[in-house]
């Protein structure tokens, strides 16, 4: 069994997207070992985009992840990782198949609606950022 972080970002609160994306998750058979909904601070939001600090998009990325509530959400199921990140579909919307989350409801690179962590190793990182203790066993 694999845990796995997702954001819902801004744009997904924003636009009522909440239950759509948490029902496909369920639907899915994922199991929810965490779920909160927060604001994020810089500093979080700076430490959560590390790998992309020198990326021209960086400031971008973090005032958009910082711009309103989000939804965290730690899943639990076989190959979390991976098959989240496949139902997420491709970083830019208008690549994403039909069928995938952000085929179906983006269409911007930045306002891609969903994170997803990329290996167990970012899974690892990003839940103990987000969830810290409190997460179900
Ligand atoms: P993913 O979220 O699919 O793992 P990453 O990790 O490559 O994609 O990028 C993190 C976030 O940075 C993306 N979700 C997207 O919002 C943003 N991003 C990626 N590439 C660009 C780009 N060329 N211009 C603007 N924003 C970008």
């Amino acid at each position: 069994m694999e845990t796995t972080l997702v954001l819902l970002k801004p744009d997904a609160v924003r636009r009522g997207l909440v239950a759509e994306i948490i029902g496909r998750f369920e639907r899915r058979g994922l199991r929810f070992r965490g779920i909160r909904l927060l604001q994020l601070d810089r500093g979080t939001a700076e430490q959560h985009y590390a790998e992309h600090r020198e990326r021209p998009f960086f400031g971008e990325l973090v005032d958009f992840i910082c711009s309103g509530p989000i939804v965290a959400l730690a899943l639990e199921g076989e190959e979390a990782i991976d098959l989240v990140r496949g139902m997420m579909g491709a970083t830019d919307p208008k690549q994403s198949p039909l069928g995938t989350i952000r085929g179906d409801l983006a269409i911007a690179l930045g306002e891609n609606v969903i994170h997803g962590s990329d290996s167990p190793t970012s899974a690892e990182r990003e839940l103990a950022l987000f969830f810290g203790e409190a997460i179900l066993p």
